[in-house]
């Protein structure tokens, strides 16, 4: 059985490692010890797999960016002014671009206002930050690293009432149980006259999900491999992504999107701290589920987080929603 030694990737990315993180070395020995192994997809996100989803975005077979962007232009002017926001907080921020929508909207209410964009792709968020800051002078932004399955700590003192934002579908890659105990934290970080607003890629013919998760040029397949990169880089282990084939299919039970990399030989990897991990030929990785929602799903999501939801607007196709969460 080959240990990989042979790989230009794992060459050029051992070099760059420093100090494995122990955390992460715990969560990915946990993943892969298991019958399925599984790795969480917040390790998509260093700042190549940042870009790679912002290459996403603009794919014609990735529906869900743009179809959140047309809603929020269309809903968020008269939804800020109304509840008044002076603050948005934003779970997963990304490069915030539909979020200028809201900052825009805010401005436009005439409160300078605040922006906290939490995410764990830190030099990405950086980029972010520092693009917010250069063409909304008057906005204070203060980025948050962290890890929202852990922790939601916006920094205090807020100007309330605030909005918090989840978008672009990110809370269906939260297994349920994971997904309520984040919008729980969400809910107990809210004080009454804030809201909650939640994008949801809605359930539909899995054929139009399963192309987006399969797009023709090939960028969700390189962002799939991308994590094992990113594995190279923080624990020193020896991937070579050109093992491993991208797999997406709809999981119609879960109603869930899977993504899978896929060992295309019997091989060994070596990840120091673990030792050297067995891959038969075919044997696969789950990277990611991107679960699809209904409005009762959402519904069921929300009650069991001691959240009451109040406004749910979805496109005419019915592709996707966005939900506005109260404290119940
Ligand atoms: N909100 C943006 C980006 C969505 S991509 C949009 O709608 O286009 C998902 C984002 O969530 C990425 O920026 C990723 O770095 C971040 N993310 C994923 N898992 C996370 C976690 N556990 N904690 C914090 N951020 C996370
Ligand atoms: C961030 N998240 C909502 C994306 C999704 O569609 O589940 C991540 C993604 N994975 C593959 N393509 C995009």
């Amino acid at each position: 059985m080959p240990e990989n030694t042979q790989s230009a990737w794992s060459a050029s990315t051992v070099a760059a490692y420093r100090q494995p993180n122990p955390r992460m070395l715990a969560e990915v020995a946990a993943g892969l010890s298991a019958p399925q192994k599984e790795l969480p997809p917040k390790y998509f996100y260093d700042h190549r797999g940042s870009e790679l989803f912002e290459e996403i975005t603009r794919l014609p077979e990735y529906y869900p960016t743009r179809t959140e962007r047309a809603l929020l232009e269309d809903w968020m002017p008269q939804l800020v002014s109304t509840l008044g926001i002076r603050s948005l907080v934003e779970l997963g921020a990304g490069s915030a671009e539909k979020s200028r929508i809201i900052l825009r909207a805010m401005q436009a209410t005439g409160i300078g206002g605040e922006y906290v964009p939490i995410d764990v792709s830190a030099s990405f968020l950086n980029v972010t930050a520092t693009g917010l800051r250069r063409d909304y002078p008057g906005l204070a932004v203060t980025p948050v690293v962290a890890d929202i399955a852990e922790e939601l700590t916006p920094p205090e003192p807020l100007s309330h009432p605030a909005l918090y934002a989840f978008l672009g579908g990110t809370i269906g890659n939260f297994y349920p149980p994971a997904a309520i105990r984040l919008l729980g934290r969400v809910r107990a970080a809210m004080t009454n006259g804030d809201r909650f607003l939640m994008g949801v890629d809605l359930r539909k013919d899995p054929r139009r999900i399963e192309a987006a998760y399969n797009d023709s040029q090939g960028v969700t397949a390189a962002f799939n491999q991308n994590m094992l990169l990113v594995l190279n880089h923080e624990l020193g282990s020896n991937f070579d992504p050109d093992t491993f084939e991208h797999l997406a299919f709809y999981e119609p039970v879960n109603h869930r999107i899977e993504m899978h990399l896929i060992s295309k030989l019997e091989q060994r990897v070596r990840i120091p701290g673990m030792g050297l991990v067995p891959f038969a030929a075919g044997e696969s990785i789950r990277t990611e589920i991107s679960c699809k929602h209904n409005r009762s799903s959402v519904t069921e999501l929300f009650t069991a987080a001691g959240l009451r939801l109040e406004s749910w607007r979805q496109d005419p196709q019915g592709l996707f929603a966005l939900v506005v969460g109260a404290r119940g």
